[in-house]
């Protein structure tokens, strides 16, 4: 039994249920009610937390603003060295944010030290780039003339993320953001607000202790309220928003409409081709981890197996053989594989979702169904299933948030990979084959249609060292690694003439 309280006093946010923070400052002056936070894991209440209010939202976005002229003028490195300290004490409260994590979310244990170790690698990564940030040079067409790009910060970034990487996600965007200059406004979701409340507590006393002003990142907790303002708020040029493409639709066209930048992260549908010269013991890992990891709820879940026609019956045989050995239920128990759902809406959606899919045709090979019992009170615990289907069911073309695999045969390759592109979702996609040409089409322009594309992996567990997103209805944004940090920064072309003439582009002759 782990002691959350401890847990939580350890973090320093026992005694701390605000609405807002905007560093060391903690408040909830405008609070519009509190949300009580529950843990799927056994449906106890953790905490009561206040929800920010109109007011709360003026006083973070005013010293947001304050904040950035002073931030975007210390320099790049030094910003660095801040986000360091910061990779440096999630080290410290890795045990610590890693159990809260897994006890508030769902997700078992492993996976939430998963999380923090994510955050402490996008800080090592951040700290590399602040001594970057590099532009280009350009040859002037001009005699005496330079030319040549930078990138500046761009003012308050409106991070808005979901229940399902509570911890990890704010941070891809965070230490990105700081050390391209911008400072940060986060609006978690609401169903991990104590996740959210430890890390701004973490950043907050490095920012502190740096003797750095408050407004360099803020939270705020809310619904929906505080989200809606975010898109809607022209103080605010860049909305990096999580969450389903259902929202991420609304958020697209609010932040467009007044011309602001947006990062999209929405929903994935994810595929795995599993080829007939593939390893299919390493198969079954992979697809096992990816359908039934964090129970099905990571944004890069398998939801799809393509499998060759020659080795369907007996990949299927070892699935539900894998399935059978499943460990189903408090996630804090290192010998469970699969933690519940984050709440009894979720559990709905799945129920639902497993109702149209045999309504539609979906033959179950492993039935779901909802876990009853001691071990299973919070009423957020489901079984893992495996489905047969058609790619073009309905259901099959929807991302459910939760841990149902559909099993699709093929064969030609060309057919898997027009089945794997034929949903509305872009985001992971994954070949198994020991087959050079099939690895090599499946990545090539005429292969996945995704913003991932792996071979001998599965779809889930992309390290931050890569850009991170995907096409279509995933929304197109990009975070994490490669050069997802332009995103975060506005460019700026300088073409300086050091001639004692004036020569005008394309030869244009103007003489007074
Ligand atoms: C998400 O589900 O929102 O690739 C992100 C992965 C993780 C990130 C998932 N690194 O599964």
């Amino acid at each position: 039994q782990t002691d959350i309280q401890s847990v939580l006093k350890n973090l320093g946010i026992a005694d701390i249920n605000p609405a807002y923070s905007t560093g060391s400052t903690w408040g909830a002056k405008g609070s519009s009610g509190t949300l009580d936070s529950y843990s799927p894991a056994d449906g106890r209440k953790i905490a009561a937390v206040q929800l920010a209010g109109h007011e709360d939202y003026e006083t973070v976005i005013a010293r947001g603003q304050t904040a950035f002229a002073f931030w975007r003028g210390i320099p790049a490195p030094k910003r660095g060295d801040i986000v360091r300290q910061l990779g440096d004490a999630l080290r410290d409260h890795k045990q610590d944010l890693g159990t809260l994590v897994s006890y508030e979310m769902g997700k078992s244990l492993q996976e939430g030290f998963g999380e923090v170790q994510e955050m402490i690698d996008i800080c090592d990564f951040a700290v590399g780039l602040s001594r970057q940030l590099y532009g280009l040079t350009m040859h002037s067409e001009r005699p005496h003339h330079r030319m040549y790009e930078q990138w500046h910060p761009l003012g308050i970034v409106g991070i808005i993320s979901a229940f399902n990487f509570p911890v990890a996600v704010w941070s891809w965007n965070a230490a990105l953001a700081l050390v391209c200059g911008n400072v940060c406004v986060w609006k978690p979701s609401s169903k991990t607000a104590l996740c959210a409340i430890a890390c701004q507590q973490i950043l907050a006393a490095v920012l502190k202790k740096n003797e750095m002003p408050e407004g360099i990142s803020s939270l705020l907790i809310s619904e929906e309220l505080i989200g809606n303002m975010i898109n809607n708020d022209k103080r605010i040029p860049l909305v990096s928003f999580t969450g389903s493409t259902r929202v991420g639709r609304i958020v697209s066209a609010a932040v467009a409409s007044r011309f602001g930048k947006s990062i999209l992260e929405l929903g994935g549908n994810n595929a795995i081709i599993v080829s007939k010269d593939a390893d299919l013991d390493m198969s079954i890992i992979g697809a096992v981890f990816g359908a039934v990891g964090t129970a099905g709820q990571r944004c890069t879940s398998t939801r799809r197996l393509i499998i060759h026609e020659d080795i369907y019956e007996d990949f299927k045989n070892k699935l539900v053989k894998a399935y059978g050995q499943l460990r189903i239920g408090d996630p804090l128990d290192q010998n469970n594989h699969v933690g519940p759902l984050i709440d009894q809406h979720a559990v709905e959606m799945y129920t639902k979702a497993i109702e149209k899919g045999k309504a539609q045709g979906a033959r179950y090979v492993v039935e779901g169904g909802v876990l009853t019992g001691d071990a299973y009170t919070s009423g957020c615990y489901v079984k893992p299933c495996i489905a047969e289907v058609e790619n073009h069911f309905q259901i099959v073309q929807e991302e459910t948030f939760a841990p149902i695999l559909y099993l699709i045969k093929y064969k030609t390759l060309e057919e898997a990979i027009a089945l794997q592109n034929d949903v509305p979702q872009g985001l992971s996609s994954a070949i198994m084959t020991l087959n050079l040409r099939e690895a090599e089409l499946f990545l090539s322009a005429a292969g996945s249609d995704c913003g991932i594309a792996n071979v001998n992996i599965g779809t889930s567990g992309a390290e931050i060292g890569g850009a991170f997103g995907g096409e279509k209805e995933t929304g197109g944004g990009r975070e994490s690694g490669s050069d997802a940090w332009k995103g975060y920064m506005r460019r700026q072309t300088n073409t300086i003439n050091y001639a004692d003439t004036l020569p005008l582009a394309q030869g244009i002759k103007f003489d007074l």
